[in-house]
């Protein structure tokens, strides 16, 4: 059956569309009962499915059991499951351009389900289904046991975030994650390289050695976090990218204070993997279950309500009474329905946590009237690449079923970079957006930054005041709600509601009940543990917080054993110490560290990890490497100098002075107690330690 025979040749699409969908439902079923799905005679099945095995399409396996008619059993290959995904495009696009001219026909005038004025045939309405990347239940099960013979890659956070997207149409047109000219197209004037607007690189990032691991066209299984198989991709592209172009053209700068430059340079591998995607089932989400929806799933429930306009509002904050007011102006603007659409997948770091947020908005929904708004989650991996992203969402949007999409002032901004400047001016994204427009297929409803205008009790845009010298306009930057959060102080009832605020106050108490972690860094025999064992003694009898010293030697013995100091081993060791300090921070306790850390990226990574619950206080101990030499407390610089231990630090490995550490001790002529009582000041001064 699975021989090669070249006279075998693939019929029309329509046919080949229709054998592969018939073998996806019922793979299982008799050539003779296929033969009768498809209305074909038994000679021309076997002619099509003999071309389509040659093709690759299909794999055919043969059967167990007594019934000679049903000896074989067919199974999509993932060549075959993109293919059935392209001709789904073709087809409903051909369908929409007949529905389309017959309208056109009967009223005269044209369709008017798309508010799009100029529809290319691609384009669809906002109502009809959109393609996804997943193959049938059936299949699916058959792939889950197939795929155990597959290389496997475990995804990451982000990538089941984008791999999610693509398999449910969200990143419709994308069929799996780019390939190396679609990701040069993408990263120069997002484009595909069929020429399709898309500005957002999605791209599976893996490490060198699996890279090189795999032959081009092989299979590999995408699991998630806990191993359960999400999707197959079979690797047609396999390279490494020039990471620097990239985030200069997608992002516009190098600057690592960009998170997505920052994710890009220290987090993402080194090689970039393209192909296609066979889509076997959707991570497993166990919050708000109710409150996710696919494309499709929301297009649906528009198509039930009749909601042949909705406007899109994308949010990764708590929803405040500017908001509110923002969102209920573009919907009568718009004249249409409303669709709450935050991103509850990755947003900027430091940001309010999704499940804190979802309560929020919970709590003012029903601010909102039932039959024309809606709220829906969207697990997406923002990269706060301002312009770029707004056009981004507006495609993601439109895929959702929505004609229109709000974009104010900084869409996606990621803030400030290096030097205090912004990566991005206010209204970049909305000038973007406008420029591609037509092609995104979504209505922008574009507004200035909102004000509240104190006389007239109501929020405006702050472009629209033309009284402004009259009139008392306030406002409340995120800092400044952070700040007032922080140190437990009053949020005005114009700024936000008060169910809004008891939300986040309960889950972001005032820094001096908050978790934090003091990480003290320098050489061996510097004084940290030292310092640290005090500081942990005055920390304990002001009480109030759990307190948990990890020493270097300590870790050493208890977490790390196993480890010696080579570059590797001292990362892994200071690693571990990072994320037990952040569960601590987490929970709401004190985490003093007190390992020598001395590579700066690593020291890096550790604070972005504590800092998404709590401080991370960096506190150099800054003993010269002479004097904890002349100190040599325990006997190792003289062994170091004499070459018995090796890559000892200071002597014979290196340790990157902090640049920019929250404190730094001299301990030459301080004694410990002061020490540590520094560290007590600027706990002080950060507001992490207040009267009890
Ligand atoms: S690291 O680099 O942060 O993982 O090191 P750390 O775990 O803090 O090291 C703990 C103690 O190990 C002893 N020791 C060495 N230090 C540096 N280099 C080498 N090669 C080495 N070999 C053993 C040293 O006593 C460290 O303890 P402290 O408390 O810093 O004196």
């Amino acid at each position: 059956m699975t021989t090669a025979d070249p006279k075998f040749s693939l019929p029309e699409d329509d046919q080949i569309f229709r054998l592969l969908r018939q073998l996806d439902v019922a793979p299982e079923a008799s050539q003779r009962d296929t033969a009768k799905a498809l209305s074909v005679s038994l000679g021309t099945l076997n002619a099509h499915l003999r071309a389509a095995a040659e093709a690759g399409l299909i794999s055919v396996s043969q059967r167990q059991g007594k019934d000679r008619r049903q000896r074989y059993a067919y199974s999509l290959t993932s060549k075959g499951a993109a293919l059935k995904a392209r001709l789904i495009d073709r087809f409903l696009a051909r369908k929409l351009a007949e529905y389309d001219a017959l309208h056109a026909e009967l009223t005269g005038t044209d369709c008017g389900l798309v508010a799009v004025k100029k529809r290319n045939p691609l384009m669809q309405s906002n109502l009809t289904p959109i393609p996804e990347l997943f193959v049938s239940h059936e299949s699916a099960q058959k792939l889950k046991v197939e795929a155990t013979d597959l290389v496997s890659w475990d995804l990451t956070p982000r990538q089941i975030c984008d791999l999610e997207l693509l398999m449910n149409g969200g990143f419709n047109p994308l069929k799996g994650f780019l390939t190396e000219a679609d990701y040069d197209g993408v990263v120069e004037n997002m484009r595909l390289a069929d020429g399709q607007l898309w500005p957002m690189p999605i791209t599976l990032d893996v490490s060198e050695e699996f890279a090189a691991s795999l032959r081009e066209g092989q299979d590999i299984a995408l699991r998630d976090q806990e191993g359960v198989i999400l999707a197959t991709m079979t690797v047609t592209d396999n390279w490494a990218p020039d990471k620097a172009r990239e985030a200069e053209k997608v992002f516009g700068t190098n600057d690592e204070a960009h998170p997505a430059v920052n994710y890009l340079n220290n987090t993402a591998g080194k090689v970039y993997l393209g192909g296609p995607i066979t889509g076997i089932q959707p991570p497993i989400h166990y919050d708000f279950r109710s409150r996710r929806d696919t494309p499709n799933e929301l297009r649906a429930y528009f198509r039930k309500l009749g909601w042949r306009k909705v406007v899109a509002f994308q949010t990764r904050n708590p929803l405040h009474r500017a908001h509110q007011e923002l969102t209920f102006r573009a919907a009568k603007e718009a004249q249409a329905n409303l669709l709450i659409h935050p991103v509850v997948g990755m947003t900027k770091p430091g940001d309010v946590d999704h499940f804190t947020r979802v309560r929020c908005y919970e709590a003012v929904l029903d601010q909102y009237t039932q039959s024309t708004t809606t709220m829906s989650l969207l697990n997406l991996a923002m990269r706060m690449a301002g312009p770029r992203e707004a056009i981004w969402h507006g495609l993601i949007r439109k895929n959702h079923g929505c004609t229109h999409f709000i974009v104010g002032r900084d869409h996606a901004g990621p803030g400030q970079d290096s030097k205090g400047e912004d990566f991005y001016g206010p209204y970049d994204a909305q000038e973007l957006f406008r420029e591609y427009q037509d092609e995104i297929g979504v209505e922008m409803v574009d507004f200035k930054h909102m004000v509240y205008v104190q006389e007239r009790a109501q929020y405006e845009p702050a472009d629209e005041i033309a009284d402004r010298d009259n009139v008392t306009v306030l406002n409340i930057s995120g800092t400044e709600l952070r700040r007032r959060l922080a140190e437990g102080l009053e949020i005005p009832e114009w700024f936000s509601f008060p169910e809004v605020v008891a939300e986040l106050r309960r889950t972001k108490p005032p820094r001096s009940k908050q978790g934090f972690t003091v990480f003290f860094t320098g050489f061996s025999g510097s004084g940290k543990s030292t310092i640290a064992n005090a500081l942990m003694v005055k920390l304990m009898e002001m009480g109030g917080r759990p307190v948990t010293l990890l020493d270097g030697d300590i870790v050493r013995k208890n977490l790390s054993s196993e480890l010696g100091f080579s570059k590797e081993h001292r990362d892994l060791n200071i690693r571990r110490i990072g994320y037990v300090a952040s569960e601590i921070t987490k929970n709401g306790g004190i985490a003093i560290c007190a390992p020598i850390a001395p590579y700066a990226t690593t020291r890096r990574a550790v604070r972005e990890e504590i800092e998404q619950f709590g401080a991370f206080v960096e506190v150099h101990v800054a003993t010269s490497i002479e004097e904890c030499e002349r100190r040599d407390r325990k006997g190792l610089y003289k062994l170091a100098r004499e070459g018995k231990i090796k890559e000892f630090t200071g002597i014979s490995d290196p340790y990157d002075v902090p640049a920019n550490p929250e404190l730094r001790v001299e301990t030459e002529g301080t004694d410990v107690d002061n020490c540590a009582h520094q560290v007590i000041l600027k706990l002080e001064s950060m507001g992490l330690i207040a009267g009890q």
